[in-house]
């Protein structure tokens, strides 16, 4: 079976538990304590050299780690990935936009701010995240303003990549009230079928 190495509160690992719920594919899923390391132990380098999760080991061996190939991987040909080129390309810009012009702001904010434990050792860094983070929220609430979805005119897993941390924004103390259509795409993305919380553990074993 599919073994998804997993750390609950991350959003990276979200996108992955969301999609594997969505397109109805098992997995077992194997806690990795960040906070104590665990992603940078000899065993879990020897899969990641990047030590980090997501990480997916698929029945044969192989692994493959950062969530949008992981995101890719499963969802290529599937409906969540349009069948139109410019399309499918549209969905990468916006999974690229994520992890360069949102993530590094928005994720980083909510981790310092609400999981590492010592918000005040992080104020600095906290700060220095905040205009990053309002820019980002203020290109998809832009885009959200003509579009319903990130490409394509539907569903896809640019929406899985950009709902992760973008829902859970106010832990990195980003107000999305001043963003109406951000939030309806938000209430759009929760309303899809097999739709999961980011604490759901899908009922998988854990290690
Ligand atoms: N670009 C990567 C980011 C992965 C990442 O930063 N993972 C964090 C958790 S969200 C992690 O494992 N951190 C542990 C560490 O850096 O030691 C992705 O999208 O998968």
């Amino acid at each position: 079976m599919i073994r998804l190495h997993d750390f609950l509160p991350s959003g990276n690992c979200y996108k992955i538990r969301l999609l594997l719920k969505q397109l109805d594919i098992r997995f077992e899923r194997i806690d990795v304590d960040i906070l104590a390391a665990q992603s940078r132990d000899t065993e879990f380098l020897e899969k990641n050299p990047n030590g980090r999760v997501p990480l997916v080991e698929l029945d044969d061996g192989r692994c493959l780690w950062e969530s949008a190939a992981i995101l890719w991987y499963f969802a290529d040909g599937t409906r969540l990935v349009p069948g139109d080129s410019f399309a499918r390309a549209q969905m990468m810009q916006w999974m690229c936009f994520e992890q360069y012009s949102h993530e590094p702001y928005i994720a980083t904010s909510r981790f310092w701010l609400s999981e590492s434990g010592e918000p005040e050792k992080y104020e600095k860094k906290i700060a220095s995240r905040r205009a990053g983070g309002i820019a980002a929220l203020e290109i998809m609430q832009e885009h959200l303003l003509h579009n319903e979805w990130f490409a394509g005119n539907q569903y896809s897993i640019a929406d899985i990549a950009l709902y992760a941390y973008t829902h859970v924004a106010d832990k990195g103390n980003f107000d999305l009230s001043p963003y109406p259509a951000l939030n309806s795409w938000l209430a759009r993305v929760c309303s899809q079928p097999l739709h999961i919380p980011i604490d759901d553990d899908c009922g998988t074993p854990r290690q």
